[in-house]
């Protein structure tokens, strides 16, 4: 099974797009690895929208993180299956809590194991930074060469992110990015054709 990696800071919009994109590819129920707040993982089933109640935080590094979904993608006659894995979000620098640093080692590890990673950024954290986080470059980096990598632009929708849009595709190369709004399912046809190109 290819595994399809998404990976990003906190709150860019991991596990919304996890979701939604899971209900685009027509998942109704998604059987979810989740790791329960004393630190054990546990299957869940959820509908979408139930999931998306209980999963996508306001605040960062919600403790129930979404581990992974099974997806089937239509190719042929025959469906392929996929495992979107939602991680950590990653910061720049050492964590102060010992619970997000090995999360974080473990999106490491995931990074090196999977074929497909989807790197999320927020368009709408542009305005303040005008450049790349450390952490953002520093996946952009390592992993600009992979067949299997696309920065994902979050949050399109939102007031004033064309323009952002345009400063992202002045730092990195054009070709690598998608832009996209996990919120309303917006550049998931571009997405789904780029896993489907890839596995
Ligand atoms: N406007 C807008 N908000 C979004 C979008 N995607 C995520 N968000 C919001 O960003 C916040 C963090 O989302 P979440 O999926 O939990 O991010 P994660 O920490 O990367 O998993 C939530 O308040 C979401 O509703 C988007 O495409 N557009
Ligand atoms: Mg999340």
């Amino acid at each position: 099974m290819v595994s399809v990696l998404i990976v990003g800071q906190p709150n860019v919009g991991k596990t919304s797009f996890a979701i939604n994109f899971a209900s685009y590819l027509g998942v109704e129920k998604l059987k979810l690895l989740v790791r329960q707040p004393a630190g054990f993982l546990a299957t869940r089933t959820y509908q979408p929208k139930e999931a998306y109640k209980k999963l996508v935080a306001v605040e960062p590094h919600k403790t129930t993180e979404i581990q992974s979904i099974q997806i089937k993608l239509p190719m042929g006659k025959k469906d392929k299956k996929i495992r979107l894995i939602d991680s950590c979000g990653l910061v720049d620098g050492i964590h102060s809590k010992q619970k997000i640093r090995t999360a974080m080692a473990q999106t490491l590890d995931q990074l090196f194991q999977s074929q497909i990673i989807l790197h999320i950024v927020d368009l709408s954290q542009f305005d303040f930074f005008m450049q790349l986080k450390k952490i953002d470059q520093e996946l952009y980096n390592l992993f600009q060469q992979q067949p299997g990598y696309k920065v994902l632009a979050n949050k399109l929708d939102l007031d004033g992110q064309e323009r952002n849009l345009i400063k992202l595709k002045n730092l990195i190369d054009q070709k690598l990015i998608i832009a996209i709004s996990a919120l309303y399912q917006q550049g998931f046809t571009d997405v789904k054709a780029f896993l489907l190109e890839n596995i």
